[in-house]
This record gives structure tokens, sequence and C-alpha cells, in this order.
């Protein structure tokens, strides 16, 4: 593979040009899902470098929904910084994006610090504080949204900007069990449940716990853990509103200027 820091400042200049570049395989086809990470975590380090503190860890093709959407069948994971994190009421800003898609999804925010091997959904519901709604506004650095699984995980799988919304419920019901409602300008374009979600969204981040044991790392308490989209994204364009609706968890929305 080409330097890992060369792919690496490719996705990153793609982001901050908010012009979108070609898919790392087209230039090397034989990238792995192993290199894939090594160029996210170079990513990660240059966005570190430039003043971005770690606040989270996000999943991505978690539900089928995702998997067929995008093509892709296995879950993936990223990295959230604060840069990322949009206030409430804060909108999106079109010029500073590609093509920005938004997407509801269960986020968990850790009280305790969660180490695999061995995490189970209950692990991580005893180790989560609370949960609550979130948008998560996904824009892939390359061309068209296309990409292939390595492609996506060295782009930290297409991460932009996470909102999050203002409830914050203990984890005391059934996550699998939380009725989602979706709606763009005022109509809805689809509906979910939390089992849409690996049959259970703490199940997902037992997985990321798990994977990341095995690699020497740990999900930390005071992280916000995106478990997944639990449907397909929806396009934003400049005046478009999207609104999701919980069960449990209230409502979480986001304009786009
Ligand atoms: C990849 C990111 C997927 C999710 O929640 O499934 C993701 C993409 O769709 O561009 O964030
Ligand atoms: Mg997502």
């Amino acid at each position: 593979m080409t330097d890992a820091g060369t792919w690496a400042s490719w996705v990153l200049d793609a982001e901050v040009a908010a012009e979108a570049v070609a898919p790392i395989t087209d230039v090397e086809p034989s990238l792995t899902v192993e290199e894939a990470y090594e160029i996210q975590e170079e990513l990660i380090r240059l966005r570190v470098a430039r003043g971005e503190t770690i606040i989270g860890a996000k999943l991505g093709l978690t539900s089928k929904a995702k998997q067929l959407a995008m093509g892709l069948d296995e879950p993936i994971y990223g990295v959230l910084t604060d840069a990322m994190l949009l206030p409430i009421e804060q909108p999106v800003t079109m010029a500073e994006h590609i093509h920005p898609r938004v997407e509801p999804e269960i986020v968990f925010v850790l009280a305790h610090d969660l180490a695999g091997p061995g995490v189970t959904i209950q692990d991580v519901l005893a180790a989560t504080g609370s949960v609550c709604s979130g948008l998560e506004i996904i824009d892939s650095r390359f061309a068209d949204f296309r990409f292939t699984l390595p492609d996506v995980i060295a782009d930290n799988t297409s991460a932009s900007r996470f909102v999050l919304g203002p409830v914050a419920a203990e984890p005391s019901f059934d996550l699998s069990m939380i009725g989602c409602v979706f709606e763009v300008d005022g109509s809805v374009v689809g509906t979910t449940a939390g089992a849409a979600i690996l049959g259970h969204p703490a199940e997902a981040v037992a997985q990321l716990a798990n994977w990341l044991g095995r690699r020497g790392g740990v999900l930390r308490a005071g992280w916000k853990i995106m478990s997944g989209g639990l449907m397909d994204a929806m396009p934003l364009h400049a005046g478009r509103h999207a609104l999701a609706t919980f069960s449990r968890l209230g409502r979480v929305g986001v304009r786009a200027t």
C-alpha cells in the first residue's frame, strides 16, 4: 500500500475542500480492510493534530436497510470528534459538505469504560449512563457516494456531523422496541425499531467493544457511541428539514442551509 498518511490526507483534503475524490481502490484495488483501518487511524491522528478531541465512536452498516442501500454487508467502525458534534438548532451548511445525507440512530452515552473481548449486551447496558436519539450526517468523500468496504473504512465511515437529541433516558427498558418515525419536510420517509440494529442496538456496541479489544482499544466513559443508521439515509439539500421521532427518546431534527 502507498503510505497510509498519503491516503489519510487524500480524504481529509477532500473534506476540507468539500470536493469529492476518486475512491482509493480505483488506484489500489488490493487495499485490505486492515490497511483501510490503518488509513483511518492516520486520518484521526491528523484531525487530533489540528486540535480535535475524540469524543466517541460509531458503527455503520449495522442494519439490513443500510447494508442493502450501500451494497455492503459487514458492520464498520469509525471515530467521532468534537468538531463533528453539531449543536441542536445549528443547521448543516451545504457549502461545507459534498453530498450530505442524514440518518436516524440510537446513541449510547457511556458511564464506564468498556473493553472487549467477551462484552455482551448486558455488559453494554451496565456501562451505559444514558441513551438518546441522534441524527448522523454522513458525507462520503468519494464521488457519487460510490465505494468498496476498504474505501469507506479509510474515509472514517463517511462520518461528517452528528446531532444528539435532548432526552437522556436510562436504558432500563427494551431498546430493541424503540420505535422511530423519520420525516423529511413533513413527510414520513421511513419507520423502524431498535431491533433493526443487529436485533438489539446494544449488540452493535458490544461488537465494537470486542473488535476494539482485539486491537488493544477501549470505549471510554463519557463517549457517545452511535449504533448505526436505523434505515437508509436521506439526501440533504438547502432548505430541507429532517426530523426523527422516537418512542422514549423524543425528537431530534436538523435543517440544511
Ligand atoms: C457508510 C456509513 C454508514 C451507518 O450508520 O450505517 C453509517 C455510508 O453509508 O456512507 O454511518
Ligand atoms: Mg451512521
